[in-house]
């Protein structure tokens, strides 16, 4: 038996989920997604994640095609219908049916997907001795090109991204903007720690506005923390106390190297744990 998946007005089987060749989703990536992460049983950050999609989708002048309360009933729904309890939702919503050509003004009947399933995690050992990564030359997208604020199901910057990565042995990539400066991970939103401050690029460097991001920001600072949105290069993660990646899936992971450079003290540090072991607790309670 397959999974359930929600497709546009209703739950179907797995083998009747299916979408058009014509859709623009495909035929372009045109498109928003999220991921989300279910602790026991629960949606987490779900007002965030679906106010993202929202954005993301006005920004690209796609309509959804249903209300946000209605949308987070449908999460709910394939929730439940798929018994899960530790897990991941898939939130796709396409496009639509068009031509063989880019308007997307002539598409029709907009693909809602949601798929809600298991998660694939880093293996616990690489949250004990931490993650590898490498920068590398694919540059996150310019803010006069499609915003890098914007979710959508174009992700080849980011696939280009992580294949250099993969090549290089390392398990994530840094991802630079157009001027030079750090803005993420492939998949996953950066930070440092020098002199007890977390330091995280502010979004403007071309990073997705993650949802584990604000909720790590909004936890250092509830314990006293000192955090600091700035401008980052190469140089301050080379030289960083502590470099940690924030992510639905990763949820906190320190780094621990970075281009053959040991960072810190070469295993996660001290205010990465606890930031990890805080976000770990709140996801759960
Ligand atoms: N930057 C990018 C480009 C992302 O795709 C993040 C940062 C972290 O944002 P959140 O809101 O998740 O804290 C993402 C999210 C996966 C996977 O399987 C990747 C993401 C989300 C869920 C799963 O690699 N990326």
């Amino acid at each position: 038996m397959g999974l359930k998946i929600w497709l546009n007005d209703g739950l179907v089987d797995e083998r009747d989920a299916k979408v058009s060749v014509f859709d623009h989703g495909l035929l372009y990536g045109d498109g928003v997604f999220e991921g989300i992460r279910v602790y026991n049983g629960n949606v987490f950050e779900g007002p965030a994640h679906l106010k993202r999609l929202y954005e993301s989708a006005k920004v690209i002048m796609l309509d959804i095609p249903m209300d946000i309360e209605t949308l987070a009933d449908a999460m709910e729904q394939t929730v439940r219908a798929n018994n899960v309890q530790e897990g991941y939702i898939r939130l796709i919503v396409t496009r639509g049916v068009g031509d063989l050509g880019l308007n997307p003004f002539i598409c029709k009947n907009g693909a809602t997907i949601i798929i809600a399933s298991e998660i694939r995690l880093y293996p616990e050992e690489l949250y004990e001795k931490g993650l590898k990564v490498v920068s590398v030359s694919s540059i996150r997208n310019h803010p006069l090109s499609c915003p890098p604020q914007v979710k959508s199901l174009n992700y080849l910057n980011n696939i280009l991204a992580k294949i250099e990565a993969i090549q290089a042995g390392a398990a994530e990539a840094i991802m630079y903007n157009h001027l030079g400066y750090v803005a993420e991970a492939s998949g996953d939103n950066v930070f440092t720690v020098r002199n007890g401050v977390v330091c995280a690029p502010p979004t403007q460097a071309g990073s997705l506005d993650g949802i584990t991001r604000d909720v790590v920001i909004k936890l250092a600072k509830k314990e006293g923390i000192g955090v600091q949105e700035k401008d980052l290069t190469r140089f301050d993660l080379y030289v960083a106390d502590e470099m940690f990646l924030t992510g639905t899936a990763a949820e906190v992971i320190g780094v621990v190297e970075m281009d053959g450079r040991v960072i810190g003290g070469g295993v996660p540090g001290p205010v990465t744990k606890r930031l990890r072991k805080l976000f770990f607790d709140y996801a759960r309670s």
